[in-house]
């Protein structure tokens, strides 16, 4: 049976999961429902709490988020959970080795699982997976955790966008140094080494909390009144289950502490503009490039400045000042 839009809403809000599903692969098309369904499941955002997992591929990412709702669940919490593996062969569908993992999760109606297939436009997979967080969070769920590999502009756009970031790393990724230049020591709220039965974690250990201590004792806080995030430093081995629990408390207090210093409503308010900006940013590049297609004075403005007779300041003046940037107007006209 087919639905509207709507009733769709109206049933995702009730608890309906299969309607859930829908509204996410809408969200995923990046088609004219995005809009409506924005709009409608704004005001009921806010509740989620967003964590975003990220490290190098092989780290343990999923086997950690897999524990990790577990032990949400145990504290009587609901989890939603989004996957983005670039390296996924499948398309559109769930990845194959989340799905055997998490099989204990699989009949729990209090864990969601989404995979994110990678798509080509325009940072486009970030922007998706930051309504299906928004959808998730309207659906009710207490935590959001979000899983990326590696650290790409997508995978940093999507860490940005959650209130906690894990990063995980395991003894054989390298030293200290290949951390700071991934960038990895700018977004990490937490710090785990994960595989910790293994050789050398006790020395990636003793270096990040060395490289911490360093950036601590370069940058000392301004007013020393300002409470003060210490990103911890934590050992896990997510095969045996030692640590987890640990890692889980990281992230409450970690919460507690944003809530406290007022410093979740500020990135979160950061976060609302940088999108709105980003959004139009897009929109802007969307339309241009469709128009340049079908808009003879836009294909020549285009055409003057590929070829160097106009240069690209006057010509982006000429187009922020005209039509063609409305909706709807121009596209007809050949
Ligand atoms: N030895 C060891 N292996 C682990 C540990 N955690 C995960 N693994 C294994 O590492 C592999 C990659 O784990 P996975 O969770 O898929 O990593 P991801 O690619 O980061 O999501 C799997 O074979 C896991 O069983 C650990 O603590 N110790
Ligand atoms: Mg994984």
């Amino acid at each position: 049976m087919k639905h509207t839009l709507a009733q769709l809403l109206e049933k995702m809000s009730a608890g309906d999961e299969v309607a859930l599903a829908r509204l996410i692969t809408l969200v995923e098309r990046e088609g004219a429902e995005v809009a409506p369904i924005l709009a409608a499941i704004g005001p009921r955002l806010g509740h989620a709490f967003t964590i975003g997992i990220t490290g190098p591929p092989g780290a343990g990412k999923s086997s950690i988020v897999d524990c990790l709702a577990a032990l949400m669940r145990k504290a009587g919490k609901t989890v939603g959970i989004v996957a983005i593996d670039p390296s996924s062969p499948f398309s559109g569908g769930a990845l194959l080795g989340d799905r055997i993992r998490m099989t204990q999760h699989y009949l729990d109606r209090g864990v969601f699982i989404r995979s994110m297939a990678t798509r080509g436009s325009h940072g486009g997979l970030a922007r998706a997976t930051t309504d299906v967080m928004k959808l998730l969070d309207a659906f009710g769920r207490d935590y959001i955790l979000v899983e990326t590999v590696g650290v790409g502009q997508t995978e940093l756009d999507v860490m940005g966008a959650t209130d906690t970031v894990v990063v995980i790393l395991v003894p054989e990724a390298g030293d200290g140094v290949q951390v700071m230049k991934a960038g990895l020591m700018e977004i990490a709220d937490i710090f785990v080494v994960n595989k910790a039965d293994r050789d050398g974690a006790q020395r990636m250990l003793t270096e990040l909390t060395l490289m911490l201590e360093l950036k601590y004792s370069n940058h000392p806080p301004r007013e020393p009144a300002q409470p003060q995030w210490r990103i911890p430093v934590l050992a896990t081995q997510a095969v045996n289950s030692i640590g987890l629990k640990e890692l889980f408390d990281a992230i409450e207090s970690h919460h507690r502490f944003l809530l406290a210093s007022g410093e979740l409503d500020r990135r979160r308010k950061a976060r609302r503009r940088e999108e709105l900006l980003s959004r139009v940013e897009h929109e802007v590049r969307r339309r241009l490039t469709a128009r340049v297609q079908t808009n003879v004075t836009l294909a020549r403005l285009f055409a003057e400045v590929s070829e160097g007779k106009l240069d690209p300041h006057t010509a982006s003046d000429v187009i922020l000042n005209s039509e063609f940037l409305k909706n709807g107007t121009k596209e007809e006209q050949v």
